[in-house]
């Protein structure tokens, strides 16, 4: 088996397609669409073919394997046209998985991945341990594989790169939440979804963990249905039907494998959501042997991560805080749930098959005005207007929106933006609605 043939060369691909060629594979790269400038300074610099512009189906049904990139459906025809043909296509994690005996510490979930990542990676690191950082957080794994040597790897993994995962095998597998979100990508099917949620502990053996939140109804669920043989360590906000580590009288504890205390207090990151990323992070770093001291300290040191109920200023009173990450409802109820001041929320954008009856009685207790953004915000006008709430409705950019909900705010209250939707409608990424947020109020 000698050619590979990578689809997509975004951050995923061009770092597979740099690991298949160290690994001395005859490598090529086809992209849709136009590559970023840095992908093809990478590809070029290891000497890769690459195409522009679409799939040249010559140059790739004669692959022995083809690794995909996750923002590529699994029912797009090039990839039918493989799987007619027998061609196996796999994720870029799965392909580095291959090329490495590090231990794999990997964190998925519908909410709250990118933040219990980025916290166990900041344990880990100011513990001192060699550890990469990797997944669908922004960086490679197998550019990762291929350049540099790390004896651990925190991953980020999202649904679509589990999909194409077939024997890599987590050390530690975390799964944070399961709620409906990119329905679209899953024949609006929720238990496909949830499926491929539960592909992070296929091929765990007793050796390995596996920590979940124990309040989740669907991974209470479906439990029993995946085979598991990894350890199980579920964690609760309290303790409560076999939890391993929850809150008792104000102290965070973990039960096992070693006792950890610390004060609920000094945990740097508030909110009830961010109890449960904490507590998945302190056991994931108590499972890797960190200890109990660093784990304290670097629970109660870590700064955040942007974009995720982050505090941007107060305008004459008037708090405002950059949810853009929330791009599904239930990440939004937990938004909404944290707030302890009536709320103006700017919500919409993309709607990836929202169903807001989740939120509905969070909004009326919570808000005093909604701000509708995005192009299209018939589905809004038809879930909330009936809520009698005062309402605007902005379809031309993030200007528009902070001025209305300024302009609706009483003093004291939050400007709270927490949309609920993908930010592709009028934003490059989630990031660029973010940052438009933050500078829209800084100027205001
Ligand atoms: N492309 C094709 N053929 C197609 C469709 C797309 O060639 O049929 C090309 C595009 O022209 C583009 C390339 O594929 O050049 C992009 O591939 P990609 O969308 O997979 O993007 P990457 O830059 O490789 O980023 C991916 C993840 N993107 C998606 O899952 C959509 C990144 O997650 C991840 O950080 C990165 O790999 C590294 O692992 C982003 C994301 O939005 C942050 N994830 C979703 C989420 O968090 O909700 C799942
Ligand atoms: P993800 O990477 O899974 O999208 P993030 O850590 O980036 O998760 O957080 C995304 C949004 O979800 C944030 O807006 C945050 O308010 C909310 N959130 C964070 N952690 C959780 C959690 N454990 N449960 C539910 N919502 C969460």
């Amino acid at each position: 088996m000698n050619r590979i043939v990578v689809l997509g060369a975004g951050e995923s691909g061009a770092g597979a397609a740099v690991l298949a060629k160290v690994k001395g594979f005859d490598t090529f790269v086809s992209d849709m669409g136009a590559i970023k400038d840095k992908y093809k300074e990478l590809l070029n610099k290891y000497d890769i073919p690459w195409e522009e512009g679409g799939h040249t189906e010559e140059k790739i049904l004669n692959a022995n394997e083809v690794i995909k990139s996750p923002g590529i459906s699994n029912d797009a025809p090039m990839i039918l046209k493989l799987k007619a043909q027998g061609t196996p296509v796999i994720s870029e994690i799965e392909f580095a998985g291959r090329y490495t005996n590090a231990k794999m510490i990997c964190i998925t979930g519908s909410n709250g991945k990118t933040t219990t990542t980025s916290l166990i990676y900041h344990i880990f690191k100011s513990a001192g341990m060699n550890v990469g950082l990797a997944g669908n957080i922004g960086n490679s794994l197998a550019l990762q594989v291929a350049t540099e040597q790390h004896d651990y790897y925190v991953i980020e993994l999202s649904s679509f790169q589990l999909d194409n995962m077939y024997k890599f095998r987590a050390n530690i597998a975390v799964l944070m939440n399961i709620t409906p979100d990119h329905l679209d990508r899953y024949d609006h099917c929720m238990q496909n979804y949830v499926d491929a949620k539960f592909r992070i502990t296929q091929n765990q053996t007793e050796e390995d963990a596996f920590v979940y939140w124990n309040d989740d109804p669907i991974i209470r669920r479906e439990l029993d249905k995946h085979g598991l043989r990894a350890q199980l360590y579920p964690f609760s906000a309290v303790k409560k039907d076999g939890a391993i580590a929850y809150v008792e009288d104000g102290e965070v504890e973990i039960n096992t494998p070693i006792a950890f205390n610390m004060e609920q207090e000094k945990l740097a990151l508030h909110g009830t959501h961010n109890l449960y990323n904490s507590l998945a992070a302190g056991i994931s770093a108590n499972l890797a042997g960190v200890k109990n001291e660093d784990i304290r300290k670097a629970l109660s040191d870590f700064q955040g991560v942007p974009h995720r109920l982050e505090k941007v200023a107060t305008v004459r009173g008037v708090h405002f805080i950059n949810d853009s990450k929330a791009t599904n409802v239930n990440s939004c109820w937990y938004a909404l749930q944290s707030m302890t001041t009536k709320t103006v929320l700017i919500l919409g954008g993309k709607d990836k098959g929202n169903d807001y009856k989740e939120i509905e009685s969070l909004v009326c207790e919570k808000c005093s005005a909604l701000v509708y953004l995005g192009l299209h915000n018939e589905k809004l006008h038809d879930f909330f207007d009936r809520l009698g709430l005062p309402v605007a409705d902005v379809q031309t950019g993030m200007k528009d929106a902070v001025d209305a909900a300024y302009r609706l705010a009483k003093k004291g209250e939050t400007v709270l933006l927490s949309p609920c939707c993908a930010s592709f409608d009028l934003f490059k990424s989630y990031e660029d609605r973010g940052d438009q947020f933050k500078s829209c109020v800084q100027s205001l």
